[in-house]
C-alpha cells in the first residue's frame, strides 16, 4: 500500500520511526524494524491491536486557524508534525511506552527491560498490560476496561437501507483518477439512524486491513484535508479533457470509462438524485466492488467490499499525476487541489467511533480483518448504543451459566438461581428498565462470584468455590456492567 498514489492520504510512511503497527505494511517496506521486534518478542500479539501505531506513537491535536481544536489519529499526527519532510521531531509523536523503549536501547532486549515499568502511570505495569492486550503508552487503556460496544454488518444487512447513487470524481495524486458512480449508503444515515451514536461522538477513524486508517471529524471543519461525515458535499461539474482521457492519450491521467460516464459533456454540471454525501459505498457503476487482496509486494488491489468515499470540498478537474513530467497540460498537478480519492478507504473493515465510552477499550480488531474483507463484513464500534452488545453479553454469560459443572457451586440449586438472576436482569434491560437491571447485576450476580476478586478466596456469600470459574464469570458480569452505563 505504500505506493498507492494517495499523497495526502499517505500518512503511513511517516510512521515509520518506532514500531508502526497500523503501518505494518509500511515498515515492511521501508525496513523499518520496530514492530518485528515486538512481535519477535510477543509473537502471540501479531495482529492485535498493539500490533500497531498506536503502541509507540500517540495522537494528538492542534489548534486550527478558526481557533478549533482538531483531534488527529496517531498516523495523521504523524504527519501533521513529522511531516512528509521529515521536518519536524518524530520523537514527539512518542509515547511514554515509545519512549522508554527508545531510552532503553530500542531493541529486543529493550522491551524485556521495561516489561516491569509502569511506562503510563496508570497502575499496571507493561507486561500486565500486554499480556491483558492494553496499550502500555496509554493511561486510559488498561486490563480494567472492556471491549467497547461494537455491530458488525454483512453487505446484505446494508443493501436492505435507504441507498443512494453518487457519480463523482476520484481524484488522486500519483495515480489514475477517475469519474463512476458509486452506490452506497451515507454516513450519517448509518451512524445517526442504524449504529445510533452516542451525543459524545466526535470523530471516526476508518480502517482496512492492509493498514490504511482515515480519520473523518464528524461535523465540518475547515481544515481542507479533513473530510467530514455529517452533511452534504457541493455539487460539482463534469470535467472532460482529451489530453486527461487515458483512451485517447497514452499519457493521460484520467480515466473515462466508466458506463456513468456515457453522453456527459465537458463543463455539464453533475446531477444527482440527492446532494453528495459521505458513503460507505458497496457498489461502482453497478458492480459490486472487486474485493481487495494483498498482492505478493503488500500492495492493496481491489476496493471492496466496502470503501468509504468523501466527495470532493472544493470541486475542480482531475488534476495531472504528481509524478508526471509533463506538467505543461490544461490541469496540471495542484499539491492544493482536493485529491479525495486519497483520503477514501478501499477495503474498510473498520469503523471506530471516537472517543470510547468510559470504561471502553478498542475491540481486538484482529477479526476484522482480511476474514471480513472475504465475508464482506464491517465492524462499528466506539462511542455507539451498547444495547445489541449488552444483549449479546446476557446471552453469552448466561450460555457460560449453563455450561458450568454444577459442582463448582456451593450447592444443586445455586447454578438455577445464577442463571435465573442473569436472566431477570436481561429481561428487566430489554424492557427498557436499565436501573433494575444494573441493581440485580450489582446485588444478585457480581457479590455471588467476588471473593476471589477481592480477597484471593470465595467468600461466604459466594456461590461458585472455584476461583477460576468465579473470575469468568465475575468479569463478564462486570463487562455487562460498565457496558450498561453508557449512554
Ligand atoms: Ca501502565
Ligand atoms: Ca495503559
Ligand atoms: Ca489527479
Ligand atoms: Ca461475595
Amino acid at each position: 500500500m505504500l505506493f498507492r498514489s494517495w499523497t495526502r492520504g499517505f500518512v503511513f510512511i511517516l510512521c515509520l520511526g518506532l514500531m508502526p503497527a497500523i503501518c505494518l505494511a509500511a515498515y515492511q517496506h521501508q525496513g523499518e524494524q520496530d514492530a518485528g521486534v515486538f512481535v519477535f518478542v510477543y509473537p502471540d500479539k501479531a495482529g492485535t491491536k498493539l500490533d500497531s501505531c498506536n503502541l509507540c506513537h500517540s495522537g494528538g491535536q492542534y489548534v486550527d486557524s478558526k481557533g478549533k481544536t482538531v483531534n488527529l489519529g496517531s498516523c495523521q499526527w504523524c504527519h501533521y508534525t513529522y511531516g512528509y519532510d521529515k521536518h519536524g521531531d518524530i520523537q514527539e509523536t512518542l509515547n511514554p511506552y515509545g519512549s522508554d523503549y527508545l531510552a532503553s536501547g530500542r531493541s529486543s532486549e529493550a522491551l524485556r527491560v521495561i516489561e516491569s515499568l509502569d511506562s503510563d502511570k496508570d497502575g499496571y505495569p507493561n507486561k500486565v498490560e500486554i499480556a491483558a492486550v492494553r496499550f502500555p503508552g496509554d493511561p486510559n487503556d488498561d486490563p480494567s476496561k472492556v471491549n467497547a460496544p461494537y455491530r458488525v454488518f454483512s453487505r446484505e444487512n446494508l443493501e436492505k437501507l435507504p441507498l443512494r447513487n453518487q457519480f463523482m470524481v476520484m481524484n488522486a495524486s500519483k495515480s489514475t483518477d477517475f469519474y463512476a458512480e458509486y452506490t452506497g449508503v451515507s454516513m450519517e444515515y448509518l451512524l445517526k439512524q442504524i449504529v445510533r451514536v452516542l451525543p459524545s461522538a466526535t470523530d471516526i477513524k476508518v480502517s482496512a486491513p492492509d493498514g490504511f486508517s482515515q480519520f473523518h471529524p464528524l461535523e465540518l471543519v475547515p481544515d481542507p484535508l479533513l473530510y467530514q461525515v455529517y452533511g452534504t458535499y457541493p455539487k460539482a461539474s463534469y470535467y472532460y479533457d482529451q489530453v486527461a482521457d487515458i483512451a485517447k492519450n497514452p499519457d493521460g491521467w484520467a480515466d473515462y470509462s466508466a458506463p456513468s460516464c456515457a453522453g456527459r459533456l465537458d463543463g455539464d454540471i453533475i446531477v444527482n438524485d440527492k446532494p453528495l454525501r459521505m458513503l460507505l459505498a458497496f457498489k461502482r457503476d453497478g458492480e459490486y466492488l472487486t474485493t481487495g487482496v494483498l498482492t505478493p509486494d503488500n500492495k492493496l488491489d481491489g476496493e471492496g467490499p466496502f470503501r468509504v468515499v468523501p466527495p470532493q470540498k472544493e470541486p475542480g478537474p482531475p488534476d495531472q499525476r504528481s509524478t508526471a513530467t509533463n506538467q505543461n497540460v490544461d490541469w496540471p498537478y495542484a499539491a492544493n487541489a482536493d485529491h479525495n480519492a486519497g483520503f477514501s478507504t478501499r477495503s474498510a473493515t473498520i469503523i471506530k467511533v471516537e472517543p470510547l465510552p468510559p470504561g471502553t477499550t478498542d475491540i481486538n480488531t484482529l477479526e476484522a480483518g482480511w476474514d471480513f474483507v472475504d465475508k464482506d463484513k464491517i465492524v462499528f464500534y466506539g462511542a455507539i448504543d451498547p444495547s445489541s452488545t449488552i444483549k449479546e453479553k446476557f446471552n453469552e454469560l448466561i450460555t457460560v451459566i449453563e455450561s458450568l459443572d454444577a459442582k463448582v457451586f456451593k450447592n444443586q440449586f445455586l447454578k438455577s438461581q445464577l442463571r435465573l438472576n442473569v436472566r431477570n436482569a436481561k429481561w428487566f434491560f430489554a424492557a427498557d428498565q436499565r436501573k433494575h437491571a444494573v441493581n440485580i447485576v450489582k446485588g444478585d450476580i457480581l457479590p455471588r462470584v467476588d471473593g476471589c476478586k477481592l480477597k484471593g478466596k470465595s467468600d461466604a456469600n459466594d456461590w461458585i468455590t472455584d476461583c477460576n470459574v468465579q473470575n469468568q464469570v465475575y468479569w463478564a458480569g462486570n463487562e455487562i456492567l460498565v457496558l450498561l452505563d453508557i449512554h
